[in-house]
């Protein structure tokens, strides 16, 4: 059976979501951040990296979002993950993926959560806070421009959307004003209406309110 290595509401709730959207039988194990456990010998033999996601399979450890999201979407085939069948709509989805993954995360949301990855000198850690704060006002902005009134990669739901619904709850628990993003918070409202993302959430002990 699969089994998920999360901490609840971090990116591996991208994950998680899509193993509900496929109704994949799955074990979920919390990994406990401010306990440090990200960084016991025994989660680093699961992910040598210390991060979340990590999936069990029957064949070995998948880590990274990304790669988790394609192996789902090639297993299941399920909406929630990656399109597949249709090489330019799974090029767009990878696209979006890859610049809310590689982008507004591994840089702009890590450096105003975790500005020590960036230097252990800690005088300049306010600094590279505000400039994380700088690059995800315009990336919220370019996030907001790019929802209409369905999906964000095409006409189908992805991975895409239940990471920006991450990323929402991300930015008002940094106390970002999200009524500058009525196209972001409608999209996030339509990802939480669905029945697979309120089981995944409801399991990682989270409330839909922190994501409306
Ligand atoms: N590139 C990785 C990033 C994973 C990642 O950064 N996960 C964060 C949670 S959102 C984490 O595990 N952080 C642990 C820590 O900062 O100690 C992926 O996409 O899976």
């Amino acid at each position: 059976m699969l089994k998920l290595f999360y901490s609840p509401g971090a990116c591996s709730l991208v994950t998680h979501i899509a193993l509900h959207e496929a109704e994949a039988e799955h074990g979920a194990v919390r990994i406990d951040f401010a306990a440090g456990e990200q960084r016991t010998p025994d989660y680093l033999a699961v992910n040598p990296h210390g991060r979340v996601p990590a999936l069990v399979t029957d064949e070995g450890t998948i880590t990274e979002n990304l790669a988790i999201l394609g192996y789902l979407a090639d297993r299941f085939g399920a909406p929630g993950s990656v399109p597949r069948g249709d090489a330019f709509k799974t090029a767009k989805a990878m696209q979006m993926l890859s610049w809310l993954s590689g982008t507004v995360h591994a840089t702009a949301f890590a450096a105003l959560f975790r500005p020590a990855r960036f230097t252990a000198d800690e005088s300049f850690h306010q600094g590279i806070k505000d400039g994380a704060h700088a690059a995800l006002t315009s990336h919220f902005v370019e996030l907001d421009d790019l929802c209409g009134d369905g999906w964000l990669a095409g006409d189908e739901y992805t991975a895409a959307d239940s990471y920006a619904a991450v990323f929402y709850r991300w930015a008002r628990a940094a106390k970002f004003d999200l009524t500058l993003y009525p196209r972001w918070t409608g999209l996030v409202s339509r990802v939480v209406e669905r029945p697979a993302v309120v089981r995944a959430i409801a399991h990682e002990g989270l409330k839909i309110e922190q994501f409306a």
